[in-house]
């Protein structure tokens, strides 16, 4: 790519929380690098069009020298055409009384749209990055409504969760967090998933890592809003940068990514689950080769339950 072409990344939720810092570290270059323009395409409700228009505003002002143009709009097509990354952040929240099953299916009828028109105008290399919750299943529900897509092109982002994972760990030890290596999360983005520490190099005790750091790195969304007032924004919006960065720069060390399952460690083949994974020529592959103890297995199959679960809930919305 020429520095003289733009790239198109499109953010959906906009007018979001995630969005109002995510916008900003994409603007910068922080995902395609400092020598590459970007083109951004807002994406929104109408009710929040607005607000968009206002955050478009803002990005303006801040004169960034790579930005070559904003395109705000409520229709998925016009978002997304000839997108190269989409960073899908915008769901609908839970809110008090719905019950789980009424949340997967309005963020089903989100998730069947997006998806559609990502196979319908994306650019056909595009990556897409799901972040709005209940974010596996999202991504699963985008990645089967767009079937002219490779799968391998949908992920759903449990970077954050690695990146606490890591971050507890150094605060415990007081090693940096570049120089942990080998730490991953399976399963699902939610109170079941598994920070798994097997592999890494940090040096901890067995009681605090499986009784203290697990239940905090899976509950720390919910004590963020309890201590914030308000949920993860900039920290969410720090680790999808981070995703994407790395997914099309490529990795040494493991990262986490949510990644459409090949059947690879029990996990059911489809499912859009956590997995120790490197990126390599462009794409996220999961770590082969493990060998899990019965405490592993136990903790993967309990969040790959859950997920398979939402599948079931969800299968509905993906007929015909
Ligand atoms: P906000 O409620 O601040 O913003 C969401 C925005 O999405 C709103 O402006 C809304 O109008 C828009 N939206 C809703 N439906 C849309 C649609 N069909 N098309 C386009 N835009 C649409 O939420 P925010 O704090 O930004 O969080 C966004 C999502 O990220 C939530 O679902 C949240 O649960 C999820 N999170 C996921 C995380 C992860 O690690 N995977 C962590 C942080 C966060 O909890």
């Amino acid at each position: 790519m020429t520095a003289s072409q733009p790239v198109k990344i499109t953010v959906t939720g906009a007018a979001g929380n995630i969005a109002y810092s995510l916008l900003w570290r994409i603007t910068a270059g922080d995902v395609y690098g400092k020598d590459t323009p970007v083109e951004l395409a807002l994406l929104e409700i109408p009710d929040a069009v607005g607000a968009a228009e206002g955050v478009a505003m803002e990005l303006n002002d801040s004169a960034f020298p790579l930005l070559r143009g904003i395109t705000v709009t409520d229709d998925p097509e016009v978002a997304f055409k000839d997108t190269k990354a989409a960073f899908l952040v915008g769901s609908r929240p839970r809110t008090k009384g719905m019950e789980r099953a009424d949340l997967l299916e309005a963020n089903g009828a989100i998730f069947t749209v997006q998806g559609k028109a990502l196979n319908a105008v994306a650019a056909r290399d595009v990556r897409v990055l799901v972040v709005g919750n209940p974010a596996n299943t999202n991504a699963y529900i985008a990645a089967n409504s767009a079937p002219d897509l490779d799968p391998s092109q949908f992920s759903a982002l449990m970077r954050l969760d690695h990146n606490r994972t890591l971050s507890q760990v150094s605060l415990k030890t007081g090693v940096p967090t570049a120089e942990l290596t080998k730490v991953a999360v399976w399963g699902n983005h939610s109170a079941s998933q598994f920070p798994d520490l097997t592999y890494s190099n940090a040096e901890v005790d067995e009681t605090w890592y499986k009784e203290e750091m697990i239940p905090k790195v899976a509950k720390r969304g919910a004590e963020i809003i309890a201590v914030r007032g308000r949920s993860s924004a900039a920290s969410a919006a720090s680790a999808a940068v981070d995703h994407m960065h790395d997914w099309i720069h490529g990795t040494e060390d493991w990262r986490t990514a949510a990644i459409v399952s090949d059947g690879s460690y029990g996990v059911d083949e489809g499912l859009v689950a956590g997995f120790p994974t490197v990126s390599r020529d462009g794409k996220w592959e999961i770590v082969q080769g493990l060998e899990l103890s019965d405490f592993q297995k136990e903790r993967i199959e309990a969040s790959v339950q859950e997920l398979r679960e939402e599948r079931e809930a969800v299968a509905h919305l993906l007929k015909g």
